[in-house]
């Protein structure tokens, strides 16, 4: 017989993104960061330990995991079986409700879940401050991913300092984002070595640093003030100065295309003409839009010129993480 749980975490969009580790093993970032969990996008995982099997056993939406997922979540894994005192393998069952590897964070909500998953499975009864800092060995943005709503990473120095924070899980108030999935192949340049890359070469990376802590009471300030304009000037500031770094990198790199420029007009155009809607992006060529849902059915019309309907996903603040045994 096998221990079980099943665990539910929603993907989240960083309005002040994290960019970059002062220790990469433990996945601790150089600056602090701030995101909008989803409703729209997540992740089930189950996590079954059993005595019948010899290695672990993992499952994307079916189908076994490629070998180098394989070794990362096995390792992950082991962090856990280290803190249960205990060997046994696990087999993992992932449905992922979030384009893989397109920009849309599936390890936000991938690592978040199984961290959950594996640790209640393991019988671990771990807080959610605890369970942030292990879903971060996973995956940076996952750190953040434990919790709805309103999300800060708060940097910290080492494993036991650097873990998310509630900001305001419940919003009572009227913001969303537009995903334009412009193609959710896998990206050229994975957010990992992406940020590697900028963090050894870019000379502009000590001012990243700087501005996105500077950033950071403002979104907080922002958010509190629930003033959308605000929060979209920000984050939209937050997201080109973070794109700005890949380009100033050796060798440089870019996760735009030309849909990503074309998507970013048709915003900048609606701005011109009085509508409140403001751009962030990932390491990927997608655009998220952050709006009001008032304003929603004009920008899905304007955008509805270039895209496809397929391609427009709308998701609303979205809640923090559920397990279940
Ligand atoms: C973020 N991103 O704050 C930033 C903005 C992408 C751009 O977190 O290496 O998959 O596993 O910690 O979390 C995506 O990077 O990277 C990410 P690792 P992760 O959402």
């Amino acid at each position: 017989m096998g221990q079980s749980a099943t665990a539910r975490a929603h993907t989240n969009i960083a309005l002040i993104k994290y960019w970059g580790k002062q220790n990469p093993e433990l996945i601790i970032p150089y600056n602090s960061s701030l995101s909008m969990t989803l409703d729209h996008f997540y992740t089930d995982t189950t996590v079954t330990f059993s005595t019948e099997l010899t290695a672990d056993q993992i499952l994307f939406n079916q189908a076994p995991a490629d070998a180098a997922t394989n070794i990362k979540m096995s390792q992950f894994l082991d962090l856990i079986r280290q803190q249960a005192h205990f060997d046994l393998h696990a087999r993992i069952e992932t449905i992922n409700h979030v384009p893989n590897a397109a920009g849309l964070a599936s390890s936000a909500s991938g690592y978040a879940a199984l961290a959950a998953a594996a640790s209640k499975a393991a019988g671990l009864d771990l807080d959610r401050r605890t369970l942030s800092r292990l879903a971060r060995r996973g995956s940076g943005s996952a750190t953040r991913s434990i919790y709805g709503g309103f999300v800060e990473w708060q940097r910290g120095t080492n494993d036991t300092d650097s873990f998310a924070v509630p900001l305001q899980e419940t919003v009572d108030w009227d913001i969303q984002m537009i995903a334009i999935v412009l193609n959710d192949r896998e990206k050229a340049v994975a957010s990992r070595a992406g940020m590697a890359n900028v963090v050894a070469t870019s000379p502009y990376y000590p001012s990243w640093v700087q501005t996105a802590e500077s950033a950071m009471p403002k979104m907080r300030a922002a958010i509190i003030k629930k003033d959308i304009n605000l929060v979209g000037q920000l984050a939209e500031q937050s997201a080109m100065q973070m794109h700005a770094t890949t380009l100033s990198a050796t060798p440089p790199f870019t996760y735009f295309e030309p849909e990503t420029l074309q998507a970013i007009q048709v915003v900048q155009q609606l701005r011109q003409q009085g509508i409140s809607c403001y751009y962030t992006m990932d390491a990927g060529p997608n655009v998220k839009v952050i709006c009001t849902s008032q304003e929603t059915p004009q920008i899905l019309t304007a955008l509805g010129r270039y895209f496809k309907p397929e391609q427009l996903l709308v998701a609303k603040p979205g809640p923090g993480i559920t397990v279940q045994q």
